[in-house]
């Protein structure tokens, strides 16, 4: 089963439109693979913005939603709305959703099904913290996350799985293309016993945490590793290299 490779830029809280306009300049203008689905995390602020300067071909990714589509919750926004942009996918469950703004996996859950009931494409995010792999329960913490993503999910086409260890997630300390493919292996296993053989072969399995232009390639060679979701490198010219890693 062939898996179009999948780049993801997070541009997290950065920018404002004039730096922004010029990354999408260069994007834009850029030598992109057509091998690689890209896709940018933009701001919801931005959004409107980035849609109507990105070149058609590169997609445009919420970076959180809420788990209806309208009424009384100050500050949130629905994947309808998301749509109404222009964009196609959203952002659910990134480490600092969790971490920083207490999302728990039952919420996280709850947002996949509605923006997928929706039409959004997802990508889902999970990792363990630096103590669980130390205690050595990465594995049951990152199938308890996809557990209930998974049980959330009835059309897998929609759905990219984001591995990003939050040990390595903006502290420069990538992981090894060795301990990235061997949890991204465990996973697409978890997939094929607790989904089923079709959706573990054709779900991409991205990394993320620390990539860059120098660590990609190595990363991209993994046999289960099918693409990036980039932070820091995606607000640079950087990001290309890293669409291009295949190549
Ligand atoms: C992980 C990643 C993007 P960075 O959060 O999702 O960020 O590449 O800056 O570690």
């Amino acid at each position: 089963v062939h898996r179009k490779f999948f780049v993801g830029g997070n541009w997290k809280m950065n920018g404002e439109k004039k730096s922004l306009a010029e990354l999408i300049g260069v994007l834009n203008a850029g030598k992109l693979s057509a091998d690689t689905e890209v896709v940018c995390g933009v701001p919801a602020i931005y959004i409107d913005f980035a849609r109507q300067k990105l070149d058609a071909k590169i997609g445009v990714a919420a970076q959180n939603c809420y788990k209806v589509a309208k009424g009384a919750f100050t500050g949130e926004i629905s994947p309808a709305m998301i749509k109404d942009c222009g964009a196609h996918w959203v952002i659910l469950g990134h480490s600092e959703r969790r971490h920083v703004f207490g999302e728990s996996d039952e919420l996280i859950g709850q947002k996949v099904a509605h923006a997928l009931a929706e039409g959004l494409g997802v990508i889902a995010c999970i990792g363990e913290k630096l103590h669980e792999r130390e205690a050595g329960i990465t594995e049951k913490v990152v199938f308890q996350q996809t557990k209930v993503i998974a049980d959330n999910v009835k059309d897998w086409s929609k759905v990219v799985l984001a591995y990003e260890p939050v040990w390595a997630i903006g502290t420069g300390k990538t992981a090894t293309p060795q301990q990235a493919q061997e949890v991204h292996c465990k996973l697409r296993g978890w997939l094929k016993s607790q989904v089923s053989e079709d959706v573990a072969n054709s779900t991409r399995i991205i990394y993320g945490g620390s990539v860059t232009g120098p660590t990609c390639k190595e990363l991209a060679s993994q046999a289960d590793v099918d693409g990036f979701l980039v932070g820091g490198a995606s607000l640079k010219p950087e990001f290309i290299d890293i669409i291009n890693a295949k190549h």
